[in-house]
């Protein structure tokens, strides 16, 4: 009998579920390379749920986070080759291959991550750069300007001098200007490199100190607030081409206001993890003095006309995207 019962209750639902309802239905894949509490994956939850809200259902995303479809380094191509349909990349871990947008990890001034995001964003939509033309682009987003965490306490940049610090892309480059022996390697591989003593600290958003329990090794911050990690969402063009109008519309519509969601996500976290490194974990907050200060920065300069060389020998109107770069910071930060 319960055979009979479970056969007929397959022949039902074989029948029915495929009406006209489920058939419509959009199952999207979304890979993301760094574990489920951090940031890019809060904001990867907080867009799956509005995209099916805003469809009705019509979308359902499925969200790999930690690595479990695509890593840090494979984000862009396995979007690419339909491995993933959407994937979330940090730009600074390619920075040759994403030039362009890169340069908003100049040294230029960026305050936070809600302008931050917001000016990579003006900056995608202007120069459009040929790095994405193989994927539709979701949204775009910064992290809060870096600090450097450490084991032992940084205060000159004599303290500074030969420690081996984790960062990547134009964060890497103001860590090597400052003496430090940067150690190249994504935020995902960051844990493991910080537990077996390959690096004494690292140099990016304090978020992290939370998120991933950094402030539990790290007992020291240094506020520098130099310098952001620009991230992308892509998508495979394919993928993307065979959606419907009304659902490509509740995307586009989100890609701004994802990217400034985040961006102010990121702002207040960071506020809320250094309370609780302070608090929970007596992590120190170190402020240089403005001699001290002086001196980091005096050594900044030649990262941006190194950049604009190198920009300008690729064929991109670097001096116009620094200056832009600006610009949008000023107009965003209004
Ligand atoms: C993060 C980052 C990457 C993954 C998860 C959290 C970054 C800051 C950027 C980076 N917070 O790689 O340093």
């Amino acid at each position: 009998f319960m055979c009979t019962a479970m056969a007929l209750a397959l022949v039902f639902s074989a029948l029915c579920i495929p009406g006209p309802v489920a058939a419509k239905t959009v199952q999207l894949n979304y890979a993301n390379f760094p574990p489920a509490p951090t940031f890019p994956c809060v904001q990867m939850e907080r867009w799956k749920k509005e995209v099916e809200k805003r469809t009705n259902g019509q979308v359902r995303i499925n969200t790999f986070p930690g690595g479990t479809l695509l890593g840090a380094k494979n984000m862009m191509d396995g979007v690419i080759s339909g491995q993933a349909d959407i994937g979330c990349l940090c730009m600074a871990y390619q920075p040759g291959r994403f030039m362009l947008t890169n340069a908003t990890s100049l040294p230029l001034g960026i305050p936070s991550a809600k302008v931050g995001s917001l000016v990579l964003w003006d900056l995608y939509n202007k120069y459009q750069p040929k790095s994405f033309a193989k994927v539709k682009v979701l949204t775009m987003f910064t992290t809060a300007p870096a600090n450097i965490m450490s084991e032992k306490p940084v205060k000159t940049l004599v303290d500074l001098r030969g420690m081996d610090l984790r960062a990547s892309g134009g964060a890497a480059q103001i860590l090597s200007a400052w003496g430090a022996n940067q150690v190249g390697m994504p935020m995902s591989a960051t844990p493991e490199a910080l537990q077996k003593g390959v690096v004494q600290g690292l140099f990016s958003s304090l978020e992290v100190m939370k998120d991933l329990k950094f402030a539990e090794i790290c007992k020291h911050v240094t506020m520098t607030d130099t310098v952001i990690y620009p991230f992308a969402v892509v998508m495979n063009m394919d993928r993307w081409n065979a959606l419907p109008d009304d659902v490509k519309k509740v995307m586009t519509e989100l890609g701004e206001e994802q990217a400034m969601w985040t961006g102010e996500y990121m702002d207040s976290h960071v506020t809320e993890s250094v309370e609780w490194s302070k608090t929970t974990h007596q992590v120190e907050i170190i402020t240089l003095s403005d001699a001290e200060k002086a001196k980091w920065n005096a050594l900044l300069q030649p990262i941006t006309d190194k950049w604009v060389g190198e920009a300008k020998a690729k064929g991109l109107p670097a001096a116009a995207i620094v200056e832009d770069i600006k610009a949008f910071t000023q107009k965003r930060a209004q």
